[in-house]
């Protein structure tokens, strides 16, 4: 079993390449974010309780999250390996992911982080909030939030996964072809 996590900043591409990889190594792929929009649009109690902080550019709360990445994770345990995109985001997350999936006899095989630089996500961003009708992506103070957010709250989650030797950076910058093929590099090393 193969269990990557996609890290990196809002809008390095997470999501975007998550849907490349998915089926080229055969993962079941969980986006938290997606996860989050979906409850949100259907109006379900966790959609409302996520709907505020997701708006105002800040995490939601690690008590919600965790139980509903949990309640993903068990609805595919037949599966080769799992693409966790955007999860985990904080170190709380990452503690809880590696006591989860230890219960289970798993653990993460590798953690991959896109590095890009913020004044070009901050672009991406509001480039993509034209069309995708994401409250978060549109208002620049909001994207600038996720970006303290982030470096208060995720940046610190590279550390952890240095000390396990499960750390790897791929540039994340360059056509969305190229990005993939960088990552399938690493991918590729890991067995
Ligand atoms: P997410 O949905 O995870 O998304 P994201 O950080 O906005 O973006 P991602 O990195 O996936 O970028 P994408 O591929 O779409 O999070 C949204 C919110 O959900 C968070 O702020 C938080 O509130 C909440 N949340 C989610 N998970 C949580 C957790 N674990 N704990 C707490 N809260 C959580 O790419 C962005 C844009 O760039 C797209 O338009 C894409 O087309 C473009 N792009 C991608 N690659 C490109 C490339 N190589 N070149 C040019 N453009 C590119």
């Amino acid at each position: 079993m193969i269990n990557i996590v996609l890290f990196g900043k809002p809008g390095a591409g997470k999501g975007t390449q998550a849907d490349f990889l998915k089926g080229k190594y055969n993962l079941t792929h969980i986006s938290t974010g997606d996860v989050f929009r979906y409850n949100i649009k259907n109006e379900t109690e966790l959609g409302k309780q996520a709907k505020a902080f997701m708006d105002a550019g800040d995490l939601v709360p690690d008590s919600l999250t965790i139980k509903m990445l949990q309640d993903e994770v068990e609805k595919h345990t037949g599966t080769a390996g799992f693409l966790f995109d955007g999860f985990p985001r904080t170190v709380h997350q990452a503690e809880a992911l590696d006591a989860f999936l230890i219960s289970k006899g798993w653990e993460v095989t590798a953690t991959i982080a896109l590095e890009a630089d913020d004044e070009v996500l901050v672009q991406r961003l509001l480039e993509r909030g034209k069309t995708s009708g994401r409250p978060d992506d549109q208002d620049e103070a909001l994207i600038r939030n996720r970006y303290q957010e982030y470096n208060h709250k995720t940046a610190p989650l590279a550390d952890f996964y240095k000390n396990q030797k499960k750390f790897y950076e791929v540039d994340g910058i360059g056509s969305i072809q190229e990005v993939t093929e960088r990552l399938s590099l690493v991918i590729d090393s890991l067995n």
